[in-house]
């Protein structure tokens, strides 16, 4: 084994001044599209506390963040070089709040102090849930009678047992006035590990209604064991030896720091200049990415606003149970929400820069989470572009350049899964979005310890003893709102079509060519990803290359993978979005979240797929893009005790955009000398 004793960490040190502080208290300071700061989530709190809201009992703030400016609006702005803080646009907060058993919402006006609208919401389903209800509902079994009992008749002990909440979805019941705010609390049990997915109390189901806070309903309908704790424990400081071949010492050395700035919210790095905001509900987003044009020499619009939309996670047991795991991890948990601080040097490299975001609690107070962004500079010795020339004689050339890419990481714990999610900048103008699942899986306890043993359909894969791992997918539905060179684009499928040969001059038989389809209306843009050729453009109608190429970008998605219920199914009706990996919709600033702005129990009917029906005109429109990337899981032992990061992605890629290749002109970096070093071999 060869190891290296660096003397590099005096280099180091620019990481620590530069965390960076991003809370600026003058909101003049800010760009229209910052989060909110803790400063204007205080304000916010204020203005409602003083309105008439001031006095009901039992308000609970269930989601804050910025009212986005009217798009054209701040393009306006952002566009006129004399742009002062008369015209920028206004800060505002939207507000969804809980009180009498109504949703209320409420737009703030930061700049005036004031209300702008306040109206009780009186559609299905609910908003976001906080986390100090669901802390709520967890404690109340605790003190139930019929649930201690089920705990002693099973020789437990109450103090090793854990809680946790899971949204209801909704099975077609359709009196309003029996609607109610319900959650599912069901419990595990950890005595002697911290992985307490691995030993669920099946068969115990507390139901709570959030409004009240009470238990509406109790269920003991099974007695399986608990799986034992064995063997499930992922802490380092658990696992006994013999331990595994390590790989290498390795860290990233950048002696010049980064070679990106943070303005702010704003990321300028190589050929990008982007934002970078922060949601309770969707987490991070990305907005206004434009590249420059070195040719051109001028930054041009590739991307106004991306992020995760909704993420749907339909399990596929349909047992009373487990029938009602239909989560919609955005619109009921919170992606920003369950956004975890990212732990310098392991969940980010040793380059990276963090941002801390924030959140209202749910008594409308900050709440900061600190390090919940990183941005760094990735070389993972990948190559940007090269080429051998030996066909010339008597020389061989060779060109070779390194890949150095920018990334914005974001991770959100929801619950047992872990979402890694990379926004990744290629200087080529690729955009490069990668999502990373990990952490535990969600597992039911059965008798079984042995596939021979098992006659019945259980759902899942038996991946311990007495643990069944259950079947499910995972839908990340992204809101990609593309301005290639400007708002107004056509969404183009070029087709790859099969044709014979007729003339007889040809040996060949058979080729292909590129038969371009323009979508017109939003019914042609409905596509489902298969076996059929085709590139998926994003174009700007108005611009051609000087070759008289259509400027755009290329949709490449990952594998396809297409939800599998039927379509009468309750879970799929609410997240029909999931129906076509790709849609695209005409610009509409309520059109945020494809699940709905109330995902919680929602019927299905203000979903994408009920927007997209209205088949509205996309030709030459300021269009939004949405693709859903998925995967079926079904687990495999080595996803027990927690599973090894499994990755998917899809890319943003010019396609026309450029006259010629835009790194052809990018120079390596000029080496970073090794540090001295004592290599040792043992
Ligand atoms: C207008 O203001 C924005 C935000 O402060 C800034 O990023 C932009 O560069 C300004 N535009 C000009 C042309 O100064
Ligand atoms: C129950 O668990 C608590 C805390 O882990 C421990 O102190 C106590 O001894 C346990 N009681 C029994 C009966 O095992
Ligand atoms: C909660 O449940 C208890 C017992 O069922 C009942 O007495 C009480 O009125 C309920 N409280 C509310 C707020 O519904
Ligand atoms: C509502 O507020 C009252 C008074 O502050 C409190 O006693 C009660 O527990 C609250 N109810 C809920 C459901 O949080
Ligand atoms: C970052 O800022 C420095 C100093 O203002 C400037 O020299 C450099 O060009 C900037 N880098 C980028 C990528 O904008
Ligand atoms: C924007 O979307 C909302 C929600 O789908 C819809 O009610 C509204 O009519 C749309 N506006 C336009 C101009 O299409
Ligand atoms: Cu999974």
């Amino acid at each position: 084994m060869t190891y290296t004793l660096c003397f590099i960490f005096k280099t180091l040190c620019f990481c620590s001044s530069l965390l960076l502080s991003l809370s600026l208290t003058s909101s003049s300071h800010l760009h229209p599209l910052d989060p909110l700061t803790p400063s204007e989530i205080s304000q916010v709190r204020s203005i409602i506390k003083e309105s008439k809201h001031g006095s009901t009992q039992n308000l609970t703030f269930q989601y804050v963040g910025l009212d986005d400016p009217e798009k054209y609006t701040l393009l306006k702005w952002l566009s006129n070089p004399a742009n002062n803080s008369k015209s920028r646009p206004s800060r505002r907060a939207f507000v969804v709040t809980r009180s009498n058993k109504q949703t209320h919402e409420i737009m703030v006006d930061l700049s005036t102090n004031s209300i702008i609208s306040d109206q009780v919401y009186k559609g299905n389903g609910y908003p976001l849930m906080t986390f100090e209800e669901q802390g709520t509902a967890n404690e109340l079994p605790f003190t139930y009678t019929p649930f201690k009992e089920s705990i002693s008749k099973r020789g437990l002990n109450l103090s090793e047992v854990v809680c946790e909440t899971y949204s209801v979805g909704w099975f077609g019941e359709m009196n309003m006035k029996k609607q109610r705010r319900l959650v599912k609390v069901l419990c595990n049990y950890l005595d002697g590990t911290v992985n307490l997915y691995a030993r669920p109390l099946e068969g115990i189901t507390v139901v709570v209604d959030l409004d009240t806070m009470n238990i509406t309903d109790y269920e003991d309908r099974i007695t399986v064991p608990v799986p034992k704790a064995e063997g499930t424990d992922y802490r380092s400081s658990q696992q006994k030896p013999p331990f595994g071949p390590n790989a290498g010492r390795t860290t990233i050395v950048q002696p010049d720091g980064p070679g990106f700035n943070i303005t702010g919210h704003t990321v300028r790095w190589a050929d990008w200049k982007f934002h970078v905001g922060f949601d309770v509900r969707v987490g991070s987003i990305i907005s206004i990415a434009s590249i420059y044009d070195l040719d051109k020499q001028e930054f041009r619009d590739v991307m106004y606003r991306g992020y995760i939309s909704e993420l749907f996670v339909p399990y596929m047991d349909p047992t009373e149970e487990w029938y009602y795991k239909t989560f919609f991890d955005a619109g009921e948990f919170g992606l920003g929400l369950c956004a975890v601080p990212l732990e310098p040097k392991t969940d980010c490299p040793a380059n990276a820069v963090f941002m801390d975001g924030y959140y209202a609690g749910q008594d409308g107070k900050p709440i900061k989470i600190s390090n919940v962004i990183c941005v760094f500079e990735r070389y993972a010795g990948d190559i940007m572009w090269r080429h051998t020339e030996t066909a010339i004689p008597g020389e061989t050339i060779r060109e070779v350049r390194p890949e150095i890419n920018l990334v914005v990481r974001m991770v959100s714990t929801v619950g047992n899964y872990d979402y890694i999610i990379d926004w990744e900048f290629k200087q080529s103008g690729s955009i490069k979005i990668g999502v990373g699942l990990t952490g535990l899986l969600e597992m039911k306890a059965v008798k079984y310890s042995h596939t021979d043993q098992i006659k019945e359909d259980v759902y899942g894969t038996l991946i311990a003893d007495n643990t069944i791992a259950v079947y499910h997918d995972h839908f990340l539905t992204f809101h990609l709102d593309l301005d290639i060179d400007e708002e107004d684009n056509s969404f183009v499928k070029s087709k790859l079509q099969p044709t014979k040969v007729m003339e007889e001059s040809s040996p060949r038989k058979s080729y292909w060519k590129v038969v371009r389809e323009v979508a017109k209306h939003e019914s042609d843009a409905q596509i489902k990803l298969g076996l059929e050729p085709a590139e998926l453009l994003v174009v700007n109608p108005n611009k051609m290359t000087k070759m008289g190429n259509h400027i755009g970008y290329r949709l490449i998605p990952g594998f396809p993978v297409a939800s599998l219920l039927s379509d009468d199914d309750y879970p799929q009706i609410r997240g029909a979005f999931t129906n076509y990996q790709v849609w695209v919709t005409p610009y509409n600033k309520s059109e945020k979240w494809a699940g709905g702005p109330y995902a919680d129990q929602s019927h299905g009917d203000d979903t994408l797929a009920i927007w997209s029906h209205r088949n509205r005109e996309i030709e030459n429109k300021d269009i939004v893009l949405w693709y859903t990337l998925g995967f079926h899981h079904v687990p495999c032992q080595e996803d027990f005790p927690v599973m090894p990061t499994l990755n998917q992605g899809f890319e943003l890629r010019p396609s026309n955009f450029f006259e010629n290749n835009p790194v052809l002109k990018t120079r390596s970096p000029k080496n970073v000398e090794w540090p001295t070093c004592t290599n040792k071999t043992s």
